[in-house]
């Protein structure tokens, strides 16, 4: 199944500015879905696996699931939920996907739901744009880009104090 993603690049004026509002969102739709400001975070050097976050929207009669998905940047793209037990973090693979009811949205970020890039063949930089696939079990593969913030980035539209962004940090490409 193929749809034709739909990625309103309202965000020229992206990171530059501290104190920019997530109003120009990134928006993929796909079918009954919207994916919403896909985002992940640098990753410190080493690091095998990163996070990545988004908010999926349905807004049709049917529920749907996000089941996984596929990235040119990491082995495998998993769906993983975060909760504390008994005052621990943890976090485990969700192996029958992620479900969004119909007319709900379900919001993926630090601490709670996330997608899990494991396998990471490089190291995640700020400013880096990440093509990902996303595979839902009724819209199909959808794909988007993940915007890549600073390492101590905690949700969408905050960035932390401490970032270094004078541009031109894109060493590749
Ligand atoms: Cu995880």
């Amino acid at each position: 199944m193929r749809h034709l993603p739909i990625v309103l690049s309202l965000s020229a004026a992206l990171v530059l500015s501290a104190g920019v509002l997530p109003a120009a969102a990134q928006q993929t739709k796909a079918g009954d879905l919207v994916i919403v400001q896909p985002w992940s975070r640098a990753t410190p050097g080493g690091a095998k696996v990163a996070g990545g976050f988004l908010v999926i929207e349905n807004k049709g009669a049917a529920a749907d699931t996000l089941v996984g998905g596929a990235t040119g940047v990491a082995a495998k793209v998993e769906v993983h939920e975060m909760a504390v037990t008994n005052g621990v973090m943890t976090m485990r693979e969700l192996d029958k996907g992620l479900p969004i009811a119909a007319g709900q949205s379900v919001t993926l970020k630090p601490g709670g739901y996330h997608i899990m890039f494991t396998g990471l063949k490089q190291p995640l930089k700020e400013g880096d744009k990440v093509p990902v696939t996303l595979q839902f079990a009724r819209a199909g593969n959808v794909d988007v880009v993940f915007d890549v913030r600073g390492v101590g980035a905690k949700d969408v539209g905050t960035k932390d104090a401490g970032t270094k962004d004078a541009g031109g940090a894109h060493p590749h490409k």
